[in-house]
């Protein structure tokens, strides 16, 4: 792992600006502090605004807020990437390069959507995506503009979790498997969290009158969906899967870990 993000912090030497990839969710969560120590500019770009709940989200300089799935955010992010790149052009030219190339290089936690944003701003389907950590393995070099160029990232950067709470949630985020954490936790975390901080989404979804306590309402669940076992006992392990699928998915409502 440390040696992982060596390497990456070695790449990124070489470039003009990294752009942080990070998840609106659990902004920071998913950040990495070590970069803001790097001499270069960072722009963190915290994707999923289409599943995340943003209105709670601190501005700060250099963070943009969107979605790859929403194509007027390429415009923003083209225009704020220039924008930060400005000073730097100026000088190159100031030396006598008249057309200036620059290097970008992506990185972030597994599964926030690297490989996402490099398509989304090459317009190209160029590096293969996948809703679970660590789909890219090589390293590509890809143009998005005449004078801007992508790496695609295969080293993911991984970090130390703070605290188990940070486990929770970048489980729930699909950054880490949630093999490493025992489910019923996360699960009772999620629920937990949704009942104090989205209680009328949460309520409206499953259809609750009063908040049960977690493991009531696994329970319950199990058997409103049917899960059972021998003698007619609640399958709670179909019931955990079935509702670690529907916290991932968000299927309840647009969340924000860190309100
Ligand atoms: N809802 C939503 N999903 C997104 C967004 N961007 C990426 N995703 C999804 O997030 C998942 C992970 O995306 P990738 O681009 O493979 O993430 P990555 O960071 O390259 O992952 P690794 O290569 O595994 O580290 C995929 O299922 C994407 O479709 C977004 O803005 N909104
Ligand atoms: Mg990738």
């Amino acid at each position: 792992m440390a040696k992982a993000n060596r390497k990456i912090m070695e790449s990124l030497k070489q470039v003009d600006l990294v752009l942080e990839v990070v998840d609106c969710r659990a902004i920071k969560a998913t950040a990495n502090p070590d970069f803001s120590k790097l001499n270069k500019p960072v722009l963190k770009v915290a994707l999923k605004a289409d599943i995340g709940d943003i209105k709670n989200v601190k501005w700060q300089p250099n963070l943009v807020v969107g979605s790859t799935k929403n194509k007027s955010f390429r415009s923003v992010l083209l225009n704020e990437i220039k924008k930060i790149l400005a000073p730097l052009e100026a000088k190159k030219k100031a030396k006598g390069i008249a057309n200036p190339t620059f290097y970008l290089m992506v990185v972030g936690l597994p599964n926030v959507g690297k490989s996402s944003l490099i398509n989304f701003l090459a317009n190209k389907n160029l590096a293969p995506t996948g809703n679970r950590p660590a789909v890219t393995k090589t390293q590509t070099i890809i143009k998005i503009s005449d004078n801007l160029y992508l790496q695609d990232n295969p080293g993911v950067f991984f970090k130390k979790i703070q605290d188990v709470k940070e486990g929770y949630v970048l489980a729930l985020l699909n950054t880490i498997k949630k093999e490493v954490l025992p489910l019923n936790e996360i699960l009772e975390y999620c629920y937990n969290y949704m009942a104090n901080h989205y209680w009328k989404q949460l309520s409206a979804y499953y259809h609750l009158e009063y908040a049960l306590p977690y493991n009531a309402f696994i329970k319950w669940y199990a058997s409103k969906r049917n899960f059972v076992v021998s003698n007619n006992q609640p399958d709670i392990t179909r019931a955990q899967d079935a509702l670690f699928d529907d916290f991932v998915n968000g299927k309840i409502c647009k969340i924000n870990y860190e309100n």
